[in-house]
């Protein structure tokens, strides 16, 4: 999902020297192959949007390939990258980084200043290892490796997969099944109160290329849209979007996770960056792609 985004943006913005490979193409876990890719064609500039990826339950199922694959595809880019002489480095992180508790809004300075969500413990433990390996980069070889924390994303490309997915995705999903299919309840996991804040992954992409364009600081940088909602609140904007109009039915034994993660983006705002798609409108544009690329009719 990010790496397309990233890859519209460019070509929108007129790039026409984008090296992309996908999963078929290159193993990013294996340590050779990638390897072979920086050695054969150096990049100026490496973006890091590849990884593991999925929502609190196969997080929670699945610690050690969530740590394994993340850690083997995150060290065999920023390394190779590195070897090849790669001018700029992008590493995608994850709000997740953030202890459990942190003050809300998140700030930069919240990082390793206490215990984790322990849903996603395995992930974030992966995207920390990967800021401190750009950040050691950075001062023992004076490499130009930022690291940025985006917020929960959504948008075209993303998993809809009910299992694995992120609730945004999976809730759309359900919402068009049950309506489709004439049903008047949808299942909801945990309790609804739990808060998350939404990003349209174009608006990510965007604040990507403008800091590859004016950043060039080890120091995290969060990527938010500044308002979070209840996952509740989430479940009626979709209901309403997708034109669901049955009863939501609350899943309790699904755990809650980390009670809110709202970030603070006051250093990304103060490089002139904002947020350009309102939730409502991403959601219905995502609905939309869903429809056109995944909905079985
Ligand atoms: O998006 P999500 O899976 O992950 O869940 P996190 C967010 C909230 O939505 C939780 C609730 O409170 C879920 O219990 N929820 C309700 C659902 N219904 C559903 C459903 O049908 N599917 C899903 N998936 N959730 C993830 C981390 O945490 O955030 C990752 O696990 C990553 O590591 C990502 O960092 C950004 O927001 O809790």
């Amino acid at each position: 999902m990010v790496g397309s985004a990233l890859v519209r943006r460019l070509e929108a913005e007129g790039f026409t020297n984008v090296l992309k490979r996908d999963r078929s193409q290159l193993d990013l876990t294996d340590e050779s192959a990638v390897a072979k890719f920086f050695a054969d064609e150096p990049p100026d500039v490496v973006v890091v949007a590849a990884a593991k990826v999925g929502g609190i339950k196969t997080n929670n199922e699945y610690p050690v390939e969530f740590l394994l694959e993340n850690l083997r595809i995150q060290n065999n880019i920023i390394r190779s990258a590195f070897e090849a002489g790669a001018r700029k480095l992008l590493f995608l992180g994850s709000s997740c980084i953030y202890p459990k508790f942190a003050p809300q809004p998140i700030p930069e300075t919240a990082l390793l200043t206490g215990p984790l969500e322990p849903t996603n413990e395995a992930y974030a433990i992966a995207k920390i290892a990967g800021i401190k390996l750009c950040q050691a980069y950075a001062r023992e070889y004076g490499a130009t490796f930022i690291s940025v924390m985006p917020t929960n994303l959504y948008g075209p490309n993303d998993s809809f997969d009910l299992e694995t997915s992120h609730v945004l995705p999976a809730l759309l999903r359900k919402a068009h099944d049950a309506k489709t299919r004439n049903e008047n309840k949808l299942i909801v996991w945990g309790t609804g109160k739990p808060r998350r804040e939404f990003l349209h992954v174009d608006d990510l992409a965007s604040a990507c290329l403008l800091l590859l364009e004016k950043y060039d600081s080890p120091e995290i940088v969060n990527i938010g849209c500044g308002e979070d909602i209840t996952v509740r609140e989430l479940a009626e904007l979709i209901c309403g979007v997708v034109g669901f109009n049955g009863e939501l039915v609350w899943d309790a034994t699904k755990p809650d996770g980390t009670p809110r993660k709202l970030l603070d983006i006051t250093k990304i705002r103060a490089l002139s960056w904002q947020p350009t798609i309102p939730l409502r409108q991403g959601i219905a544009q995502t609905y939309e792609w869903f429809l056109a690329n995944r909905a079985v009719r």
